[in-house]
């Protein structure tokens, strides 16, 4: 397959190689590079395994040329589903390695979303570990492959039963190719999903590179930190803000926690000294409940990262006084800008905003919904361009159009005002998705599996206020002929082949939907009165 393109117009990638912001890096060079200069350093952690910097890239270099070996070939797509394991960094820098994309999926999908990433990526292979969690990967992959035949091969970590071992591809010998073209897309990521299925965002080696160089920067880390990933690395925020990538840059060590839960991760970081993490706000809770009474030596940790979902300034300011480190607030997205708190704000910008784009050259816009720029200080839609953001998502015109502006400005549906010190704080956003802890689900898809249950004439699924996950979300559906019971309804979502954090946490009965004198109100509208109906009554009853 030939290579994937994203492509910046040819002033902006002269203009920010000329700044220094793509420095014609690949992922190869820079594991090689470390391995060079840090052989014995350690690498990564996890689980009964320490890897060093020189251990890393000759495992790498390894499955590199098993991959080729079984059939692989340049350019061919192949989803990777791991959970936080080493085995995740020498597997994806493996693909680097020969040339092959990674397609990144969460631990938590199930056969809907793996499926349509593997169509939509055209993917021809399948990395998976065979149990995390008390879930087979192996069952889903065999349902995965009954839908996908396209898929040659699945490659498990552990027990491979049907499908191919990763230990065996470690022996054998093949050619490599030669080394990718920094401007070539590295890997798809996968979006947030705010309308209908997740879409694929294409990154390069030069843009993601230089967002987790300055990352690592900006979090200050040398080879002497210790990055601990708890939330799952497939996502972009421990991936690369900075995440495992950013601190594997530095030279630093990157120690996998199998679980974000306080039991496991407080062992790892007194064990480990870890220096910096990053979490979603209800962990970040969890955290600061548990670290009261904890037994465990948390004092190694110099920072903790926030993001993924709007930190509350309450829970912001406990930070610092319960866990003895650094707030750090990072608002970002998986189709490019990122915004940080520096480690040496001032106590009030730390808890009080979002923080600040990476890049002098991130273009930030703050418009209001006709397109004009509001004043200044007020909340607008969040617009932006720049180094490390997407120009277009992989393979979808309509997405596409929908998302960005004719002169590549990227919609990003959030809501923000900006500090006259430039710094972002989030109020809301534009766009009908729940943020669950994090987690983003679309109302629109959930919308559709209710609509496929016979007993449900309509619905529509809307974000609550929810005091621990942020926001939880509520299916409203009008029934016909029998009325299904709630439990019943979520288990048909859950057994269409649904990643769990998507079945609706509650679900209300209501007679019919509002429309107006015209007709139908739009699905944006209707979810907003829905929410705003529930909430007064709510109020009413508390
Ligand atoms: C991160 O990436 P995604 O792609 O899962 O989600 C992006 C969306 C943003 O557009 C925004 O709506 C929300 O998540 N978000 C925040 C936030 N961080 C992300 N909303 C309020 N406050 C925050 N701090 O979630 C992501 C990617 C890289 C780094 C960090 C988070």
């Amino acid at each position: 397959m030939k290579p994937l393109a994203q492509v910046w117009p040819a002033a902006f990638a002269e203009r920010y190689r000329a700044r220094g912001y793509w420095r014609g890096e690949t992922f190869t060079r820079m594991l090689r590079e470390r391995a060079q200069r840090l052989p014995d350093h350690v690498a990564v952690v996890g689980g009964e395994q320490r890897w060093t910097y020189a251990e890393l890239e000759s495992r790498a270099a390894r499955l590199a040329a098993g991959f080729i070996a079984l059939g692989f070939r340049p350019g061919d797509r192949v989803v990777v589903q791991l959970p936080n394991i080493p085995e995740f960094l020498s597997v994806v820098f493996a693909l680097f390695r020969a040339r092959l994309i990674p397609v990144y999926a969460l631990p938590a999908h199930r056969s809907v979303e793996i499926v349509h990433f593997a169509r939509t990526a055209q993917a021809r292979g399948y990395i998976i570990a065979a149990r995390h969690d008390g879930f087979d990967y192996r069952t889903l992959a065999g349902q995965v492959l009954a839908e996908v035949p396209e898929i040659a091969h699945v490659v498990v970590v552990g027990e491979a039963g049907p499908f191919t071992a990763l230990d065996a591809l470690s022996g054998t010998a093949a050619a490599l190719p030669e080394d990718a073209d920094p401007s070539e897309v590295a890997f798809l990521q996968i979006s947030g999903g705010s309308t209908g299925l997740s879409k694929l965002i294409p990154r390069t080696h030069d843009d993601y590179i230089y967002s987790f160089r300055a990352s690592a920067e900006i979090c200050g880390l040398t080879p002497s930190s210790v990055y601990l990933a708890a939330l799952p690395v497939t996502h972009n925020f421990p991936m690369s803000s900075p995440g495992v990538f950013g601190a594997l840059y530095a030279g630093s060590r990157v120690v996998m926690s199998p679980s974000p839960s306080p039991e496991v991760a407080f062992e790892l970081i007194a064990r480990e000294k870890v220096t910096i993490t990053g979490l979603v706000p209800p962990l970040a809770l969890l955290w600061l409940q548990a670290a009261a009474t904890t037994t465990h030596d948390l004092s190694s940790l110099e920072v903790l990262q926030v993001g993924g979902a709007k930190f509350m300034p309450e829970a912001a300011r406990r930070v610092r006084p319960v866990l003895g480190c650094t707030l750090q607030q990072v608002f970002g997205m998986a189709e490019g800008l990122v915004n940080y708190t520096r480690l040496d704000d001032p106590e009030e910008t730390i808890v009080s905003t979002q923080g600040r784009p990476i890049s002098a050259d991130d273009e930030v816009l703050i418009l209001d919904d006709a397109g004009n720029p509001v004043e200044e200080g007020e909340p607008g839609n969040l617009l932006t361009r720049g180094p490390y953001t997407i120009r277009a998502y992989h393979n979808n015109d309509g997405a596409n159009a929908r998302a960005f502006t004719s002169d590549g400005f990227y919609r990003t549906g959030d809501v923000v005002k900006r500090t006259p010190e430039g710094y972002l704080v989030v109020q809301g956003r534009a766009s009908d998705h729940i943020n669950r802890a994090g987690e983003k689900i679309s109302a629109e898809e959930i919308e559709d599996h209710l609509l496929s249950h016979p007993s449900v004439f309509d619905a529509a699924v809307v974000s609550l206020p929810d005091e621990y996950l942020g926001e939880r979300s509520c299916a409203f559906v009008i029934a016909q002929g029998e009325k299904p019971k709630a439990a019943a309804l979520k288990a048909w979502v859950r057994g269409r082949g649904l990643a769990d954090f998507k079945v609706p946490d509650q679900v209300v009965f209501v007679d019919a939907f509002e429309t107006t004198a015209v007709g139908k109100v739009s699905r944006k509208e209707l979810r907003a009165s829905l929410r705003r109906r529930f909430l007064e009554t709510a109020d009413m009853e508390g």
